[in-house]
């Protein structure tokens, strides 16, 4: 049965930016592949929101900001495990620019994200503080804006942290699996789903909603 996407309903494409495609500073694999996929979702929604990721060149998240550590390891911070990354998304950088192969003019709204210096901000809804909003919860409701549908990079980072602050604050929201692409860093993609799975976040695949 394909779902029936009404023209109150969201697609949000999350961090489709060369620096988390093959070739970037933090690349998913297959993150590519994606795209083509995404821009046929998009065109069954009227609303698209975009995020973007979004880093000062000192940001905490970084592993260079911290003198013996490497990429991938994890630190405590105020707000909590904090996972070290390859510099990306550096504002302004190639990197952080959306991919030029995202065909969506009709896009709406595009959410940056990780710009505070010492704050990280995988989800779309609020930085890792758990505090501080980006002011997504506000649109969508100003909006009057319905179901929401998730897609792109990485699953089990800010594609599944933005899913769960959308069930968190009661959305309607479903993650399109096959057009996502994972880090999957010390077993983060089962984590991602399991954690989806117990807040009520759906789990879809693309032909449920094009046929
Ligand atoms: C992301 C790690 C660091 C993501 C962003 O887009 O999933 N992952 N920054
Ligand atoms: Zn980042």
């Amino acid at each position: 049965m394909t779902l029936d996407i009404t023209p109150k309903d969201v697609l949000i494409v999350v961090d489709v930016q060369y620096d988390f495609l093959p070739g970037g500073s933090l690349a998913v694999a297959g993150g590519d592949e994606i795209v083509p996929l995404i821009n046929t979702l998009a065109k069954r929604f009227t609303n698209v929101v975009l995020t973007q990721d979004w880093h000062p060149a000192d940001h905490i998240s970084f592993a260079s900001q911290h003198p013996g550590m490497e990429p991938f390891q994890t630190i405590e911070l105020p707000y909590g495990t904090q996972v070290l990354w390859p510099d990306h998304c550096v504002w302004n950088t190639h990197g952080a620019a959306l991919s030029a192969d995202l065909d969506i003019p009709h896009a709406q709204l595009v959410i940056r994200k990780g710009y505070n210096r010492a704050v990280d901000s995988y989800s779309g809804f609020q930085e890792a503080d758990r505090m501080t909003r980006t002011g997504l919860t506000g649109y969508l409701a100003e909006r009057r804006l319905g179901k929401l549908y998730v897609v792109g990079i990485a699953t089990d980072f800010c594609v599944s942290w933005t899913a769960l602050d959308a069930a968190d604050a009661g959305l309607d929201v479903s993650v399109v699996e096959d057009a996502t692409r994972a880090i999957d860093s010390n077993g983060s993609l089962a984590r991602a789903w399991a954690n989806m799975q117990t807040a009520g976040v759906g789990r879809l695949v693309s032909k449920d909603i094009l046929g």
